[in-house]
């Protein structure tokens, strides 16, 4: 529904600082201050556009490169039911790529660009898939952490302004919402399990819980997009108030887990009604999003591959279009 870009009405189109455009921008934001969805068709800021098409296509990109770190154990899965349910989760995150790829082609760019920007490293994808998934925990921690912190942020961005956008997130979040439970049942399982595999567990947990603070992005202070973003509604709480929301909820579940999280700095303050914890590693966030994370090569290039050896699927798909387009052309 969201990829017939044939079904759009042309746009007002007003000169770039002309009083036409002023008007045009006013009812924009009165609308999103009155909490009314900006749909394809409307009338919006050519920086709203670009803003979207930057997050979303980003967005879309980690749910398909977020495939690779658990298909890697796929074929290592202990039990045909962890296999199955796995098999399951991980076909779900390439529907939810394809589900925010249209959302975002109703902004008037193609799938193949965004794919592009992806494949030539000029799109980013979320920074917590350039790190290896090392152990069978760690499809429990991906499941509890990664999707329970992607989930922390999705149900915020299911109110955002955008109704394609905000419309895919309700589904995704139903669906995180199985993927973060299977993924702490198989915690679950580990810590009543032999100390071999509490102890993968709590090395698993070790690993990954810096790396998922991360995915909120950087401090509020340093998020250069965040301002205009909450102010046109896409976003629609910040990237410390989140990660401040995954930190208050992680804790007692670590706990029931009977596992530590690695932060000696983390403890309840009365004061403010939060857990306080640590400083983040920023330079290593940096450095993972330039590209120097443990596995960014790995997984580009295996986006790369996959593009290549689909070349026959396309022109399979292409042949079948032009046969048909004869034929009903003939008819
Ligand atoms: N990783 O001004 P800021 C899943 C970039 S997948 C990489 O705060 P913004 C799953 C940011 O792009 C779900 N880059 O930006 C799948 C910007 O760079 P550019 C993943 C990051 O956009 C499979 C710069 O830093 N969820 O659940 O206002 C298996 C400045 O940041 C990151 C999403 O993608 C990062 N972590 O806010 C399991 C959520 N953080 O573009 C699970 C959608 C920041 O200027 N995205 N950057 O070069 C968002 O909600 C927002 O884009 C962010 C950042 C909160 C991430």
């Amino acid at each position: 529904m969201y990829g017939d870009t044939s079904i759009q009405k042309p746009m007002k189109i007003a000169k770039s600082g002309s009083p036409e455009e002023a008007e045009l921008e006013r009812n924009f934001q009165a609308k999103i201050d009155a909490d009314i969805k900006i749909e394809a068709n409307d009338w919006m800021p050519e920086a709203y556009r670009k803003t979207l098409v930057r997050q979303m296509s980003q967005h879309a990109h980690s749910e398909i490169v977020g495939m690779q770190p658990e298909g890697t154990w796929v074929t290592r899965a202990p039990s045909l039911r962890r296999k199955v349910i796995l098999l399951a989760k991980v076909q779900d995150e390439g529907g939810h790529g394809m589900y925010i790829y249209s959302g975002a082609e109703t902004l008037g760019t193609s799938r193949e660009t965004m794919l592009d920007d992806l494949r030539t490293g000029k799109a980013k994808y979320s920074s917590i898939f350039n790190y290896p998934a090392l152990s069978w925990a760690d499809m429990g921690t991906i499941g509890w952490l990664v999707d329970g912190a992607a989930i922390t942020n999705q149900v915020a961005l299911a109110r955002c302004s955008y109704g394609p956008y905000s419309r895919a997130m309700v589904r995704i979040c139903k669906e995180e919402s199985f993927h973060q439970r299977q993924g702490y049942e198989l915690l679950i399982t580990l810590s009543k399990g032999t100390q071999e595999q509490k102890d993968m567990l709590q090395e698993s947990v070790n690993r990954l819980w810096w790396p998922s603070l991360m995915m909120f992005g950087p401090c509020d202070d340093d998020s250069p997009h965040s301002a205009q973003s909450m102010k046109w509604k896409i976003k629609r709480k910040s990237n410390d108030t989140l990660r401040q929301e995954f930190v208050d909820a992680s804790v007692g579940q670590a706990k029931f887990l009977g596992i530590t999280l690695p932060d000696p700095d983390l403890k309840w303050n009365e004061k403010r009604g939060h857990y306080d914890f640590g400083e983040i590693d920023w330079a290593e966030f940096y450095d993972v999003i330039k590209g120097n994370g443990p596995c960014n090569r790995e997984r580009v290039n295996n986006v790369i591959k996959a593009h290549e050896d689909g070349a026959w699927v396309r022109t399979a798909a292409e042949a079948y279009a032009e046969k048909h387009a004869a034929k009903e052309d003939a008819a």
